[in-house]
Parts: C-alpha cells; sequence; structure tokens
C-alpha cells in the first residue's frame, strides 16, 4: 500500500527541532530516495500501529475496527503487510517500506511465528543471492532485505518473558534488532529504569545478539560518534510512547498522550525515547543499519547458504526450541552466551 495518509490525521504537525547529529548527512546524495525497510513485531496492543503513525507523521494505518466479541477467542494467524511511505527526513529522502506483523504472539504456538519471520527474512536475503547470480541483472530489481526489527515488549515492568527471548534469540543474526517498551508511559520513570536494567540483564544473560551501537571495528569512528552510541547504548531498549492528539501550547503544536493529571510529550526526551528512537531509525544510524545488513548480516547468510549451512546452531542459537524451552523455564539464566 502506498502512504495512505487520510484527512482526519491526528499526529500530522512535525513538532520536533531537527538537531543535526554526527554521520547524519552522510547519504543525502542519494537522489532518488534511500530506501529503508523496517519491520515491526510485537504482540498485539502495544502500539505498533500508533508508532507507525507517529513515525510517519501521518495515518498511514487508519484505526482499527473493533473486534467482533462473538470471534474474539478465534486467534487470528500472524500476517505480514507491508506499507510504503516517502519520508522527508532532514532534506534527505527516504523511501520507508514497513512490515507490520499482526497476529504475532496471539496463537498457543509461537512457533509458527518465529518460523514465518525467519523465513521472511531469509527469502529477502535469497532473492538478492539469486539476482546476484544473473548473468544479467535486472536494473529495476527491489532489495527488500529488512534493515532494522523493532521489537516491542510488553510494558511489564517485571523482566523479559520466554516469547520475547526466543524471538530476539533466534532472529539476531538476521536482521538488527532493536528493542523497544511498547506502551511505555505506563510505568513511572523509576520502573521504567528497573525495568531497562532488567531487560539488558537478561539480554546480556541469555547472549541475545540486538544491534547495540557498535563502533566501527577499524576506529573510522570520530570520538563525537563514540560517545554518542555509548549514549544510545545505555538508553537501550527505547522506550517508546505513539502520539494520541496534537495540543496547541504557546502557539506550537505538541505531540501528546493525555490524562485526567496531565500530558505526556512524544517528542520531548524528558518523556519518552521516542525521538531519540526516530531520529536514529530515520537519520544517525540509517547507514549504520543498512550496511550492517549487507555487510555482516547477508554475508553471513550469504556464506552459511553456500556452504549448505543455514540451519546451523550457530546462526539458529534455538534450533532445537524443544530443548532450549525447558532449559530457559528451568534456570532462567543458565544459557547465558
Ligand atoms: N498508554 C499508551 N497507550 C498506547 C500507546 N500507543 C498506543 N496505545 C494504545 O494502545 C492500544 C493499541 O494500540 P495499537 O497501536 O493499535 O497497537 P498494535 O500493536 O498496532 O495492536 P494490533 O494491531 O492489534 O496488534 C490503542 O488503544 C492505543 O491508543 C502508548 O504509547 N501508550
Ligand atoms: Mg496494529
Amino acid at each position: 500500500m502506498r502512504d495512505g495518509s487520510g484527512e482526519d490525521n491526528n499526529v500530522a504537525p512535525s513538532v520536533y527541532s531537527h538537531v543535526s547529529r554526527p554521520g547524519s548527512h552522510r547519504y543525502k546524495n542519494a537522489k532518488k530516495g534511500l530506501p529503508f525497510n523496517l519491520m515491526l513485531v510485537g504482540e498485539s496492543g502495544l502500539g505498533r500501529t500508533t508508532f507507525l503513525n507517529t513515525l510517519c507523521e501521518r495515518a498511514v494505518v487508519p484505526p482499527s475496527e473493533p473486534p467482533n466479541p462473538d470471534q474474539a477467542h478465534i486467534a487470528e494467524p500472524m500476517q505480514f503487510k507491508h506499507y510504503a511511505v516517502d519520508m522527508d527526513e532532514d532534506g534527505m529522502k527516504i523511501i520507508l517500506n514497513v512490515i507490520d506483523t499482526p497476529g504475532f504472539g496471539n496463537g498457543t504456538d509461537n512457533e509458527t511465528c518465529f518460523n514465518q519471520i525467519q523465513e521472511y527474512l531469509e527469502t529477502q536475503f535469497d532473492d538478492v543471492l539469486s539476482e546476484e547470480n544473473r548473468i544479467k541483472r535486472n536494473p529495476k530489481f527491489k532489495d527488500s532485505r529488512v534493515h532494522a526489527l523493532l521489537y516491542f515488549i510488553n510494558p511489564t515492568g517485571h523482566s523479559l518473558r520466554q516469547i520475547d527471548i526466543e524471538l530476539m534469540r533466534r532472529l539476531g543474526n538476521r536482521v538488527n534488532i532493536i528493542p523497544v517498551i511498547g506502551r511505555s508511559d505506563s510505568l513511572t520513570p523509576r520502573e521504567l529504569v528497573l525495568f531497562k536494567q532488567r531487560i539488558m540483564d537478561d539480554i546480556a544473560a541469555y547472549g541475545i545478539p540486538v544491534f547495540s551501537f557498535p563502533n566501527s571495528e577499524d576506529d573510522e569512528d570520530d570520538e563525537e560518534t563514540v560517545e554518542e552510541n555509548a549514549e544510545l547504548r545505555a538508553m537501550l531498549p527505547f522506550a517508546a510512547v505513539g502520539c494520541e492528539e496534537v495540543i496547541n501550547e504557546d502557539g506550537r503544536p505538541v505531540r501528546v498522550r493525555s490524562y485526567p493529571w496531565g500530558v505526556v510529550q512524544v517528542d520531548n526526551d524528558e518523556h519518552s525515547d521516542f525521538d531519540r528512537l526516530r531520529y536514529v531509525l530515520l537519520n544517525s544510524h540509517i547507514g549504520d543499519l543498512r550496511e550492517r545488513t549487507q555487510n555482516d548480516i547477508y554475508e553471513l547468510y550469504r556464506t552459511e547458504k553456500l556452504s549448505g549451512n543455514t540451519a546451523s546452531a550457530a546462526s539458529n542459537p534455538t534450533a532445537d526450541a524443544t530443548q532450549s524451552h525447558a532449559t530457559m523455564a528451568l534456570h532462567p539464566r543458565s544459557v547465558a552466551a
């Protein structure tokens, strides 16, 4: 679907001030627009649709109809829904392709969802691989490899759940996973700090390969970039808040969620990490995410595929899902890498 912006757009005005950060103009010469493929995964109701509309500043996805109560017990199978939105980020044209996965985690058998997503990611690699092998290349070939996967974590305030651990461990070698706490305004600032810490402890303990803002291995990064990456690492997982309405404050539009006791400002760094995450995705790290997809993740897959080794435990740490489920249930921290 092409940009489906509607008239009743309550996430419209751009209200954040764009401050250029290092690396943000690296791709300014991409005249045709820089493609960026972003996948959204998370259980139902964690705010994926609202996040997408807030990110794009328009109603890309119209609000869904409330489910029919008679059908509520039937778990809909997971789908891949595609949205394409042309964005202008600080003078740089970005062709944002979003793949949403409604229905993820709805059933009792999450294994099917994990397999479907893995298969989707690998199919895009296979397409590139066969295009590379053609004698005559197709000039219109569209590279659909997913550059980043935002994984929405339920704001329980406890720690990661089995579904989170399994999904991220399994796909971390196939895509840049950026963990995000959905509906994070349901936690107090103190709860949020503790929750973030627990999640990062789990990520370390289970050896989950998330995108952790690495510095360039050959020390190419300048001091400012190294500092910025350290700051972003410390923010993980990002606390996301989606916009519900736009209010007028001192003559300027402010994107908020309103509550009886006050408002949460979506673009205010003191209220949520939304603006930093948006900037990472569409500006400061768009190049890194694309390059890592090509140079590291795709290359690994390509090597495995050509050597007939794609199902190896190294690339798929949960290949023996039954075993790993049992291990984790009994000894939550015993499978540390
Ligand atoms: N408190 C809070 N509520 C949110 C936030 N974002 C979305 N919501 C609300 O959560 C509900 C679900 O939001 P959606 O954006 O539809 O969630 P989704 O992940 O797309 O859900 P499905 O499409 O059903 O899988 C709606 O009532 C939203 O208004 C948020 O940041 N904070
Ligand atoms: Mg949705």
